[in-house]
């Protein structure tokens, strides 16, 4: 543990971590379990396409929320796009800018307009007053996102899409393992979408869901995963490949299977950052509850004014510790190609989000041990700003 400023890494010092902490290391459940059930499914030559492995994990997984539909994807990209289209969406869609490139991404590829909405600075998610300033005569649907597994004020968000008859689907990405009110968060509007990216709580190497209480929605999502078809030689509609192979179902079970412990470990690591970054000035770990969010996310806010050093000042003086924090979604869609050219309003509580957060690794791979480390280097650091600011030249 680093008790003095002369030996963090920036000013010489050696660094804290031989081997890289990063943010997204991947979750590994019962290694034998997935090499077995991969092994069944060589063994059965079933390698894909309504295999026993998709359905056990599409069963499994809405057993895990209470009941929903489930319908299993390569990935969520591929899910938010099929959805959007099964729901017959048309013209603009609004959504937050402060997200993973990707939900935009999904919308633009439909050949839809995102429009950019600004976040509540307290959720940091797009909620129904943000939602409402972006409805237009264009407007064809509301993608609201559980940013970090945090929560959008899906059910006010309900409330606004029932009012102007709009379609709502929410990117739950991050969302797995998050409640509201006892309820699934993957589970409001109608729609969801969750990721089993490898960076997720739980993964299934690559792959996503499309949630649903809507048995007809689910059905014509998972007929347009499989290029619409129906029977053998049964095609209605158009359809794309998004289906999930039964090496990442496998994957996904065996995540699934272990879905309590990496939640115990978020959450007890959650609480251990609050400990290491309690009193640490400029520093907020942004709040969450433990009990209804999956705490996968670690996301700092610094305040240069009370920290003495900036968000990229601290992201430097991590990574030279080899803490590789992520300026996580910087620098916004709204400012990357092919959105930044669009006329967008101020979004001031999502520019104050892009230039304060910071994301931590947490996850298995990161212990207590770790984050109490983490901890100080940022508490020296803050404590002696000048000296690191001095030396990145800044
Ligand atoms: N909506 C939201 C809000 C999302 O965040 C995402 C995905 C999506 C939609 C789309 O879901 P998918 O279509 O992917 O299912 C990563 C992931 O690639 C992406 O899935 C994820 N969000 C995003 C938040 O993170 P990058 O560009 O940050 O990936 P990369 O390669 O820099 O890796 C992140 C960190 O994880 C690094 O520190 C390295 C580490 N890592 C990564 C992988 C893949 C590992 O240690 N091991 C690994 O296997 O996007």
């Amino acid at each position: 543990m680093k008790t003095a400023a002369a030996e963090l890494a920036i000013l010489g010092g050696p660094p804290s971590f031989a081997e890289p902490l990063h943010v997204g290391r991947p979750n590994v459940g019962d290694r034998e379990a997935v090499l077995r059930a991969i092994g069944e499914a060589m063994d059965e030559r079933w390698l894909s396409n309504n295999g026993a492995k998709l359905l056990e994990f599409e069963r499994r997984l809405s057993e895990q929320l209470g009941g929903l539909h489930c319908v299993a994807t390569c990935n969520a990209t591929l899910g938010l796009q099929i959805v959007l289209r099964a729901l017959g969406v048309e013209g603009e869609v609004v959504l937050p800018a402060l997200t993973f490139v990707a939900t935009a991404h999904a919308v633009a590829w439909e050949r839809l307009t995102p429009v950019f909405a600004d976040v509540d600075p307290g959720t940091l998610c797009m909620g129904p007053t943000e939602a409402a300033a972006r409805i237009g005569p264009e407007t064809g649907a509301l993608l609201g996102v559980h940013l970090w597994g945090r929560s959008a004020d899906p059910q006010g968000l309900e409330r606004l899409a029932d009012e102007r008859g709009l379609p709502l689907v929410f990117d739950a990405a991050h969302a797995l393992g998050c409640t509201r009110e006892g309820r699934p968060l993957a589970g409001f509007g109608d729609a969801g979408v969750l990721s089993f990216h490898a960076t997720k709580v739980a993964n299934s190497f690559e792959g996503g869901a499309v949630v649903t209480a809507d048995a007809e929605l689910a059905e014509r999502v998972a007929t347009m995963r499989n290029f619409g078809f129906v029977d053998e030689d049964e095609i209605v509609g158009l359809g794309t490949n998004a289906k999930m192979s039964e090496a990442a179902a496998a994957m996904g079970l065996a995540s699934l299977d272990s879905l309590d412990e990496f939640l115990a470990v978020s959450r007890r690591n959650y609480r251990a950052y609050a400990e290491a970054f309690d009193g640490v000035a400029g520093i907020r770990l942004l709040p969450l509850e433990p009990e209804q969010a999956n705490c996968h996310h670690v996301t700092i806010a610094v305040d240069p004014e009370l920290a003495g050093l900036d968000r990229d000042a601290l992201r430097r003086v991590l990574v030279a510790e080899n803490v590789l924090a992520r300026r996580y979604f910087y620098p916004g869609c709204h400012r990357v190609p092919p959105y930044r050219d669009r006329p967008v309003p101020a979004l001031p509580a999502t520019d104050a989000a892009l230039e304060s957060c910071l994301s931590l690794p947490t996850g298995t791979a990161v212990g207590s041990e770790e984050i109490a480390q983490i901890g100080e280097i940022v508490r020296l650091a803050v404590s002696f700003p000048a000296e690191v600011r001095r030396h990145l030249g800044v």
